[in-house]
Protein backbone atom coordinates (compact mmCIF):
# COMPACT_ATOMS: atom_id res chain seq x y z
CA UNK A 1 0.00 0.00 0.00
CA UNK A 2 2.29 2.75 -1.08
CA UNK A 3 0.55 6.44 -1.56
CA UNK A 4 4.10 8.05 -2.85
CA UNK A 5 3.86 9.16 -6.05
CA UNK A 6 6.27 8.43 -9.15
CA UNK A 7 8.52 11.38 -9.68
CA UNK A 8 8.81 11.58 -13.59
CA UNK A 9 7.08 14.71 -14.84
CA UNK A 10 4.45 13.87 -17.77
CA UNK A 11 4.46 14.52 -21.39
CA UNK A 12 2.02 16.76 -23.24
CA UNK A 13 0.91 14.35 -26.28
CA UNK A 14 -2.38 15.69 -27.23
CA UNK A 15 -4.88 13.02 -28.16
CA UNK A 16 -5.06 12.41 -31.76
CA UNK A 17 -8.73 11.84 -33.79
CA UNK A 18 -9.00 8.01 -34.33
CA UNK A 19 -12.70 7.67 -33.88
CA UNK A 20 -12.73 5.17 -37.23
CA UNK A 21 -11.32 2.92 -35.61
CA UNK A 22 -13.13 0.13 -33.82
CA UNK A 23 -12.79 -0.78 -30.17
CA UNK A 24 -11.52 -4.74 -30.01
CA UNK A 25 -14.22 -6.80 -30.51
CA UNK A 26 -16.96 -7.98 -27.64
CA UNK A 27 -16.89 -11.56 -26.83
CA UNK A 28 -18.18 -14.01 -23.84
CA UNK A 29 -17.83 -12.96 -20.63
CA UNK A 30 -16.19 -16.00 -19.84
CA UNK A 31 -12.94 -15.79 -22.16
CA UNK A 32 -13.23 -11.48 -22.23
CA UNK A 33 -10.48 -11.54 -19.49
CA UNK A 34 -7.81 -14.10 -21.57
CA UNK A 35 -4.85 -12.88 -23.32
CA UNK A 36 -5.91 -14.00 -26.67
CA UNK A 37 -9.23 -12.20 -26.62
CA UNK A 38 -8.58 -8.81 -26.47
CA UNK A 39 -5.54 -7.90 -28.11
CA UNK A 40 -6.32 -6.18 -31.06
CA UNK A 41 -6.15 -7.52 -34.31
CA UNK A 42 -3.71 -4.27 -35.73
CA UNK A 43 -0.03 -5.59 -35.73
CA UNK A 44 1.48 -4.00 -33.12
CA UNK A 45 4.36 -2.26 -34.86
CA UNK A 46 1.55 -0.48 -36.95
CA UNK A 47 0.05 0.94 -33.18
CA UNK A 48 3.41 1.92 -31.57
CA UNK A 49 2.75 2.71 -27.33
CA UNK A 50 1.97 6.41 -27.05
CA UNK A 51 5.11 7.57 -25.92
CA UNK A 52 3.56 8.61 -22.04
CA UNK A 53 3.14 4.50 -21.20
CA UNK A 54 3.66 4.11 -18.27
CA UNK A 55 2.07 7.05 -16.82
CA UNK A 56 3.59 8.44 -14.36
CA UNK A 57 1.93 10.29 -11.41
CA UNK A 58 3.36 14.13 -11.88
CA UNK A 59 5.77 15.07 -9.19
CA UNK A 60 4.08 18.37 -8.58
CA UNK A 61 0.66 16.41 -7.65
CA UNK A 62 -1.34 18.21 -10.22
CA UNK A 63 -3.08 17.06 -12.59
CA UNK A 64 -3.40 18.78 -16.14
CA UNK A 65 -5.62 18.75 -19.03
CA UNK A 66 -2.75 17.49 -20.96
CA UNK A 67 -2.18 14.79 -18.47
CA UNK A 68 -5.77 13.64 -18.39
CA UNK A 69 -6.13 13.41 -22.17
CA UNK A 70 -2.60 11.52 -22.23
CA UNK A 71 -4.61 8.95 -19.71
CA UNK A 72 -7.31 8.38 -22.37
CA UNK A 73 -4.79 7.81 -25.04
CA UNK A 74 -3.08 5.37 -23.16
CA UNK A 75 -6.17 3.43 -22.22
CA UNK A 76 -7.08 3.25 -25.58
CA UNK A 77 -3.92 2.20 -27.14
CA UNK A 78 -3.84 -0.43 -24.85
CA UNK A 79 -7.53 -1.61 -24.80
CA UNK A 80 -6.57 -2.06 -28.73
CA UNK A 81 -3.04 -3.41 -28.35
CA UNK A 82 -2.66 -5.51 -24.75
CA UNK A 83 -3.50 -7.91 -23.26
CA UNK A 84 -5.51 -7.15 -19.76
CA UNK A 85 -2.93 -8.93 -17.81
CA UNK A 86 -0.73 -6.32 -19.05
CA UNK A 87 -2.52 -2.87 -17.68
CA UNK A 88 0.52 -2.11 -14.84
CA UNK A 89 2.65 -1.49 -17.91
CA UNK A 90 0.03 1.47 -18.84
CA UNK A 91 -1.24 2.39 -15.04
CA UNK A 92 1.31 1.01 -12.14
CA UNK A 93 -0.08 0.18 -9.06
CA UNK A 94 1.23 3.25 -7.53
CA UNK A 95 -0.13 5.79 -9.53
CA UNK A 96 -3.63 3.81 -9.26
CA UNK A 97 -2.88 3.73 -5.07
CA UNK A 98 -2.17 8.47 -5.61
CA UNK A 99 -5.31 9.04 -8.07
CA UNK A 100 -7.72 7.45 -6.08
CA UNK A 101 -6.15 9.35 -2.91
CA UNK A 102 -6.54 12.36 -4.63
CA UNK A 103 -10.13 11.64 -5.67
CA UNK A 104 -11.58 10.15 -2.57
CA UNK A 105 -9.76 13.48 -0.84
CA UNK A 106 -12.30 15.38 -2.99
CA UNK A 107 -15.03 13.32 -3.12
CA UNK A 108 -15.56 12.78 0.80
CA UNK A 109 -16.09 15.84 1.22
CA UNK A 110 -18.98 16.64 -1.18
CA UNK A 111 -22.55 16.47 -0.02
CA UNK A 112 -24.82 13.55 -0.39
CA UNK A 113 -26.44 15.58 -2.77
CA UNK A 114 -23.96 18.29 -4.76
CA UNK A 115 -25.27 21.64 -6.36
CA UNK A 116 -23.87 23.10 -9.28
CA UNK A 117 -24.93 26.07 -10.63
CA UNK A 118 -25.01 26.18 -13.78
CA UNK A 119 -25.53 29.84 -14.71
CA UNK A 120 -21.79 30.70 -14.41
CA UNK A 121 -21.83 32.42 -17.57
CA UNK A 122 -24.05 32.64 -20.29
CA UNK A 123 -23.00 29.81 -22.64
CA UNK A 124 -22.39 27.50 -19.46
CA UNK A 125 -23.82 24.31 -20.27
CA UNK A 126 -23.88 21.32 -17.97
CA UNK A 127 -23.86 17.36 -19.78
CA UNK A 128 -25.66 14.49 -18.01
CA UNK A 129 -24.41 11.10 -18.85
CA UNK A 130 -25.84 7.97 -17.92
CA UNK A 131 -24.83 4.20 -17.28
CA UNK A 132 -21.67 3.93 -19.52
CA UNK A 133 -20.89 0.71 -17.59
CA UNK A 134 -17.00 0.06 -18.72
CA UNK A 135 -17.49 0.93 -22.14
CA UNK A 136 -14.45 3.04 -22.17
CA UNK A 137 -14.40 3.58 -25.81
CA UNK A 138 -18.07 4.88 -25.88
CA UNK A 139 -16.88 7.21 -23.19
CA UNK A 140 -14.14 8.63 -25.07
CA UNK A 141 -16.31 9.50 -27.87
CA UNK A 142 -18.81 11.10 -25.89
CA UNK A 143 -15.89 13.22 -24.19
CA UNK A 144 -14.82 14.14 -27.76
CA UNK A 145 -18.45 15.15 -28.86
CA UNK A 146 -19.53 16.94 -26.28
CA UNK A 147 -16.46 18.45 -25.56
CA UNK A 148 -14.05 17.91 -22.43
CA UNK A 149 -15.29 19.32 -19.27
CA UNK A 150 -14.02 22.98 -19.22
CA UNK A 151 -14.92 25.86 -17.11
CA UNK A 152 -17.99 26.60 -19.43
CA UNK A 153 -18.65 23.06 -19.70
CA UNK A 154 -19.79 20.71 -16.76
CA UNK A 155 -20.19 16.63 -16.44
CA UNK A 156 -22.54 15.05 -14.04
CA UNK A 157 -22.08 11.02 -14.69
CA UNK A 158 -24.99 9.50 -13.23
CA UNK A 159 -23.26 6.38 -11.86
CA UNK A 160 -22.43 3.24 -13.43
CA UNK A 161 -18.89 3.29 -14.18
CA UNK A 162 -18.16 -0.56 -13.83
CA UNK A 163 -18.86 -3.52 -14.57
CA UNK A 164 -20.50 -5.22 -17.57
CA UNK A 165 -17.92 -4.33 -19.91
CA UNK A 166 -14.29 -4.94 -19.96
CA UNK A 167 -13.15 -1.62 -19.37
CA UNK A 168 -14.59 -0.79 -16.28
CA UNK A 169 -11.27 -0.19 -14.55
CA UNK A 170 -10.12 2.11 -17.50
CA UNK A 171 -13.23 4.18 -17.21
CA UNK A 172 -13.55 4.55 -13.39
CA UNK A 173 -10.04 5.89 -13.46
CA UNK A 174 -10.48 8.29 -16.61
CA UNK A 175 -13.78 9.56 -14.89
CA UNK A 176 -11.53 9.93 -11.41
CA UNK A 177 -8.46 11.92 -13.22
CA UNK A 178 -11.20 14.23 -14.81
CA UNK A 179 -12.34 14.95 -11.66
CA UNK A 180 -9.15 15.70 -9.82
CA UNK A 181 -8.05 17.71 -12.56
CA UNK A 182 -11.09 19.69 -12.52
CA UNK A 183 -13.35 19.10 -9.03
CA UNK A 184 -16.20 22.16 -9.94
CA UNK A 185 -16.48 21.11 -13.76
CA UNK A 186 -17.03 17.32 -13.19
CA UNK A 187 -19.64 15.38 -10.65
CA UNK A 188 -19.29 11.95 -9.97
CA UNK A 189 -22.28 9.94 -8.74
CA UNK A 190 -22.45 6.88 -7.50
CA UNK A 191 -24.71 4.25 -9.00
CA UNK A 192 -25.91 0.93 -7.79
CA UNK A 193 -23.34 -1.18 -9.46
CA UNK A 194 -20.38 1.02 -7.45
CA UNK A 195 -20.72 -1.61 -4.41
CA UNK A 196 -19.15 -4.74 -3.53
CA UNK A 197 -21.95 -6.55 -4.07
CA UNK A 198 -22.39 -5.72 -7.60
CA UNK A 199 -18.82 -5.63 -8.38
CA UNK A 200 -18.20 -9.15 -7.43
CA UNK A 201 -21.13 -10.60 -9.18
CA UNK A 202 -21.21 -8.54 -12.95
CA UNK A 203 -17.30 -9.01 -13.54
CA UNK A 204 -15.77 -5.37 -11.86
CA UNK A 205 -14.11 -7.34 -9.45
CA UNK A 206 -12.27 -10.35 -11.64
CA UNK A 207 -11.48 -7.41 -14.15
CA UNK A 208 -9.23 -5.49 -11.25
CA UNK A 209 -7.92 -9.08 -10.08
CA UNK A 210 -7.15 -10.20 -13.80
CA UNK A 211 -5.21 -6.56 -14.91
CA UNK A 212 -3.65 -5.92 -11.16
CA UNK A 213 -2.60 -9.75 -10.65
CA UNK A 214 -0.99 -10.20 -7.50
CA UNK A 215 -1.89 -6.73 -6.50
CA UNK A 216 -5.68 -7.18 -7.58
CA UNK A 217 -6.39 -7.37 -4.25
CA UNK A 218 -4.92 -4.13 -3.29
CA UNK A 219 -6.32 -2.26 -6.67
CA UNK A 220 -9.40 -3.39 -5.75
CA UNK A 221 -9.95 -2.73 -2.25
CA UNK A 222 -9.09 1.09 -2.77
CA UNK A 223 -11.76 0.73 -5.74
CA UNK A 224 -14.14 0.05 -3.12
CA UNK A 225 -12.78 2.66 -0.41
CA UNK A 226 -13.15 4.85 -3.54
CA UNK A 227 -17.21 4.27 -4.34
CA UNK A 228 -17.81 4.78 -0.35
CA UNK A 229 -16.69 8.34 -1.07
CA UNK A 230 -19.34 9.06 -4.40
CA UNK A 231 -21.93 11.10 -3.95
CA UNK A 232 -25.70 10.00 -4.27
CA UNK A 233 -27.48 13.05 -6.10
CA UNK A 234 -26.90 16.65 -7.71
CA UNK A 235 -28.91 19.33 -8.09
CA UNK A 236 -28.41 21.44 -11.65
CA UNK A 237 -29.25 25.11 -11.56
CA UNK A 238 -32.08 24.99 -8.52
CA UNK A 239 -34.01 22.81 -10.87
CA UNK A 240 -32.58 19.46 -12.13
CA UNK A 241 -32.47 16.28 -9.59
CA UNK A 242 -30.30 13.70 -10.76
CA UNK A 243 -29.71 10.71 -9.37
CA UNK A 244 -29.24 7.04 -10.61
CA UNK A 245 -32.13 5.46 -9.29
CA UNK A 246 -34.12 8.22 -8.40
CA UNK A 247 -36.56 9.27 -5.24
CA UNK A 248 -36.15 8.01 -1.57
CA UNK A 249 -38.19 7.88 0.69
CA UNK A 250 -38.68 9.44 4.24
CA UNK A 251 -37.22 8.00 7.08
CA UNK A 252 -39.04 9.97 9.63
CA UNK A 253 -39.32 7.45 12.68
CA UNK A 254 -41.89 7.19 15.37
CA UNK A 255 -41.08 7.19 18.69
CA UNK A 256 -43.07 4.36 21.15
CA UNK A 257 -44.10 5.29 24.88
CA UNK A 258 -41.52 4.46 27.10
CA UNK A 259 -40.88 1.84 28.50
CA UNK A 260 -41.32 2.10 32.52
CA UNK A 261 -38.31 3.16 34.14
CA UNK A 262 -35.96 2.75 31.18
CA UNK A 263 -34.59 5.68 29.41
CA UNK A 264 -33.67 4.75 26.07
CA UNK A 265 -36.50 4.79 23.08
CA UNK A 266 -37.55 2.53 21.25
CA UNK A 267 -37.39 3.94 17.16
CA UNK A 268 -39.69 2.25 15.01
CA UNK A 269 -39.51 2.43 11.57
CA UNK A 270 -42.68 1.83 9.67
CA UNK A 271 -42.31 -1.69 7.17
CA UNK A 272 -46.11 -1.12 5.66
CA UNK A 273 -45.89 0.52 1.92
CA UNK A 274 -49.11 2.20 2.59
CA UNK A 275 -46.86 4.27 5.19
CA UNK A 276 -43.93 4.94 2.64
CA UNK A 277 -44.01 8.72 1.96
CA UNK A 278 -41.58 11.18 -0.33
CA UNK A 279 -37.85 11.97 1.65
CA UNK A 280 -36.86 15.71 1.76
CA UNK A 281 -33.53 16.65 0.44
CA UNK A 282 -32.83 17.29 4.02
CA UNK A 283 -33.35 14.05 4.83
CA UNK A 284 -30.90 12.96 2.03
CA UNK A 285 -28.05 15.25 3.07
CA UNK A 286 -28.34 13.80 6.16
CA UNK A 287 -28.27 9.93 4.77
CA UNK A 288 -24.59 7.63 5.72
CA UNK A 289 -23.67 6.97 2.23
CA UNK A 290 -19.89 5.59 3.31
CA UNK A 291 -21.16 2.12 3.21
CA UNK A 292 -19.76 -0.84 0.55
CA UNK A 293 -23.88 -1.87 -0.17
CA UNK A 294 -26.41 0.41 0.80
CA UNK A 295 -29.08 -1.69 3.23
CA UNK A 296 -31.68 -2.52 1.92
CA UNK A 297 -32.84 -3.04 5.64
CA UNK A 298 -32.39 -1.04 8.79
CA UNK A 299 -32.30 2.78 9.59
CA UNK A 300 -29.88 3.94 6.32
CA UNK A 301 -32.32 3.16 3.65
CA UNK A 302 -31.88 6.42 1.79
CA UNK A 303 -28.58 5.24 -0.10
CA UNK A 304 -30.53 2.02 -1.19
CA UNK A 305 -33.39 3.99 -2.71
CA UNK A 306 -31.73 6.76 -4.28
CA UNK A 307 -29.00 4.25 -6.00
CA UNK A 308 -31.63 1.09 -7.10
CA UNK A 309 -35.55 2.89 -7.15
CA UNK A 310 -37.18 3.16 -10.63
CA UNK A 311 -40.53 4.66 -11.93
CA UNK A 312 -43.35 2.99 -12.34
CA UNK A 313 -46.58 4.25 -14.08
CA UNK A 314 -48.87 3.15 -10.97
CA UNK A 315 -49.13 5.94 -8.44
CA UNK A 316 -47.98 5.53 -5.27
CA UNK A 317 -44.28 4.72 -3.61
CA UNK A 318 -43.93 0.62 -3.07
CA UNK A 319 -40.95 -1.50 -2.16
CA UNK A 320 -38.93 -2.12 -5.61
CA UNK A 321 -40.24 -6.31 -5.55
CA UNK A 322 -38.38 -6.91 -8.61
CA UNK A 323 -34.97 -5.49 -7.04
CA UNK A 324 -35.09 -6.06 -3.38
CA UNK A 325 -34.14 -3.01 -2.50
CA UNK A 326 -35.38 0.52 -3.20
CA UNK A 327 -38.97 1.62 -4.10
CA UNK A 328 -41.07 1.70 -7.27
CA UNK A 329 -42.82 5.58 -7.83
CA UNK A 330 -45.24 6.38 -9.55
CA UNK A 331 -45.97 10.26 -11.44
CA UNK A 332 -47.96 11.32 -8.60
CA UNK A 333 -44.71 11.06 -6.35
CA UNK A 334 -42.38 12.95 -9.48
CA UNK A 335 -44.97 15.65 -9.43
CA UNK A 336 -44.94 15.75 -5.41
CA UNK A 337 -41.16 15.59 -5.10
CA UNK A 338 -40.78 18.36 -7.93
CA UNK A 339 -43.30 20.62 -5.97
CA UNK A 340 -41.44 19.72 -2.80
CA UNK A 341 -38.21 20.56 -4.93
CA UNK A 342 -39.44 24.18 -5.59
CA UNK A 343 -40.46 25.27 -2.45
CA UNK A 344 -37.24 23.89 -0.87
CA UNK A 345 -34.97 25.83 -3.59
CA UNK A 346 -35.09 28.80 -5.21
CA UNK A 347 -38.66 29.62 -6.46
CA UNK A 348 -37.38 32.12 -8.84
CA UNK A 349 -37.22 30.68 -12.12
CA UNK A 350 -34.96 32.82 -14.51
CA UNK A 351 -35.86 33.65 -18.32
CA UNK A 352 -32.63 31.34 -18.94
CA UNK A 353 -32.07 29.75 -22.31
CA UNK A 354 -32.83 26.18 -22.24
CA UNK A 355 -32.07 23.68 -24.33
CA UNK A 356 -32.74 19.94 -24.10
CA UNK A 357 -30.64 18.56 -26.53
CA UNK A 358 -31.53 15.21 -26.40
CA UNK A 359 -32.22 14.58 -29.89
CA UNK A 360 -28.82 14.46 -32.16
CA UNK A 361 -30.18 17.28 -34.31
CA UNK A 362 -32.29 18.58 -32.64
CA UNK A 363 -30.98 21.87 -31.00
CA UNK A 364 -33.77 23.97 -29.78
CA UNK A 365 -32.87 27.31 -27.69
CA UNK A 366 -35.02 29.57 -26.32
CA UNK A 367 -36.01 31.56 -23.11
CA UNK A 368 -38.63 30.02 -20.93
CA UNK A 369 -39.22 29.50 -17.95
CA UNK A 370 -37.14 26.39 -16.54
CA UNK A 371 -39.21 23.09 -16.54
CA UNK A 372 -38.11 21.10 -13.48
CA UNK A 373 -36.92 17.63 -14.34
CA UNK A 374 -35.54 14.59 -12.61
CA UNK A 375 -32.92 12.95 -14.51
CA UNK A 376 -32.37 9.48 -13.38
CA UNK A 377 -30.58 6.26 -15.86
CA UNK A 378 -30.32 2.78 -14.02
CA UNK A 379 -32.30 0.69 -16.91
CA UNK A 380 -31.09 -0.20 -19.80
CA UNK A 381 -32.78 -1.71 -22.46
CA UNK A 382 -32.71 -5.30 -20.64
CA UNK A 383 -34.43 -4.08 -18.05
CA UNK A 384 -36.86 -1.90 -19.84
CA UNK A 385 -38.24 -5.10 -21.70
CA UNK A 386 -39.80 -6.48 -18.19
CA UNK A 387 -41.56 -2.96 -17.34
CA UNK A 388 -44.97 -2.62 -18.67
CA UNK A 389 -46.25 0.81 -19.81
CA UNK A 390 -42.58 2.20 -19.58
CA UNK A 391 -40.52 3.13 -22.63
CA UNK A 392 -37.95 0.59 -24.55
CA UNK A 393 -34.51 2.23 -24.72
CA UNK A 394 -33.75 2.09 -27.68
CA UNK A 395 -32.62 6.00 -28.17
CA UNK A 396 -30.94 6.22 -24.82
CA UNK A 397 -33.10 8.23 -23.06
CA UNK A 398 -37.00 7.79 -22.39
CA UNK A 399 -39.55 10.24 -20.68
CA UNK A 400 -41.21 8.54 -18.55
CA UNK A 401 -43.24 10.51 -16.39
CA UNK A 402 -45.04 14.22 -18.30
CA UNK A 403 -46.88 15.97 -14.90
CA UNK A 404 -47.83 19.74 -13.93
CA UNK A 405 -44.43 20.65 -12.62
CA UNK A 406 -42.18 19.28 -14.82
CA UNK A 407 -41.23 15.64 -15.97
CA UNK A 408 -38.92 12.81 -15.58
CA UNK A 409 -36.13 11.00 -17.72
CA UNK A 410 -34.62 8.21 -17.46
CA UNK A 411 -30.94 8.45 -19.37
CA UNK A 412 -28.61 5.66 -20.72
CA UNK A 413 -25.60 5.82 -22.25
CA UNK A 414 -23.99 2.81 -22.98
CA UNK A 415 -24.88 2.07 -26.41
CA UNK A 416 -24.08 -1.00 -26.85
CA UNK A 417 -25.23 -2.77 -23.96
CA UNK A 418 -25.09 -5.47 -22.51
CA UNK A 419 -21.53 -5.82 -24.53
CA UNK A 420 -20.88 -9.44 -23.44
CA UNK A 421 -24.61 -10.67 -23.45
CA UNK A 422 -25.04 -9.37 -26.82
CA UNK A 423 -26.07 -12.61 -28.78
CA UNK A 424 -28.23 -13.73 -25.81
CA UNK A 425 -29.75 -10.47 -25.71
CA UNK A 426 -29.86 -8.70 -28.96
CA UNK A 427 -31.15 -5.63 -27.47
CA UNK A 428 -30.53 -2.55 -30.09
CA UNK A 429 -30.01 0.76 -28.90
CA UNK A 430 -29.90 2.53 -31.96
CA UNK A 431 -28.64 5.36 -30.54
CA UNK A 432 -25.27 3.47 -29.89
CA UNK A 433 -25.16 1.25 -32.87
CA UNK A 434 -25.39 3.86 -35.38
CA UNK A 435 -22.04 5.83 -34.51
CA UNK A 436 -20.36 4.07 -31.83
CA UNK A 437 -22.23 6.30 -29.64
CA UNK A 438 -24.54 9.49 -30.00
CA UNK A 439 -25.69 12.53 -28.13
CA UNK A 440 -28.58 11.25 -27.64
CA UNK A 441 -27.20 9.07 -24.91
CA UNK A 442 -26.12 12.13 -23.08
CA UNK A 443 -28.84 15.38 -21.91
CA UNK A 444 -27.19 18.52 -22.21
CA UNK A 445 -29.00 21.71 -20.75
CA UNK A 446 -27.52 25.11 -21.70
CA UNK A 447 -27.89 27.91 -19.40
MN1 LIG B 1 -27.86 0.77 -12.24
Amino acid sequence: MSDSPATDSTTTTAVTADDNRKPPPSSSEEDFFSPASVASSSASDENPPPPQIPISWPSDEILSRDWVIDLMTAFDWGSRNLPPSEFPSIFPVQVLDSLILSASKILHKEPNCVRIDGRDGADSRVVVVGDVHGQLHDVIFLLRDAGFPADDRVFVFNGDYVDRGAWGLETFLLLLAWKVSMPHRVYLLRGNHESKYCTSVYGFEKEVLTKYGDRGKHAYRKCLGCFEGLPLASIIGEHVYTAHGGLFRSVATTPSKRSKGKKTRKIIVNPEASSLSLGSLEELSKARRSVLDPPWEGLNLIPGDVLWSDPSMSPGLSPNKERGIGLLWGPDCTEEFLKKFNMKGSTFLAPLAYEEDLHANTSVCCPLLLPQLIIRSHEGPDAREKRSGLGGMDEGYTIDHVVESGKLITLFSAPDYPQFQIFLFPFCNIAGLSCGCSSSCICTLMF
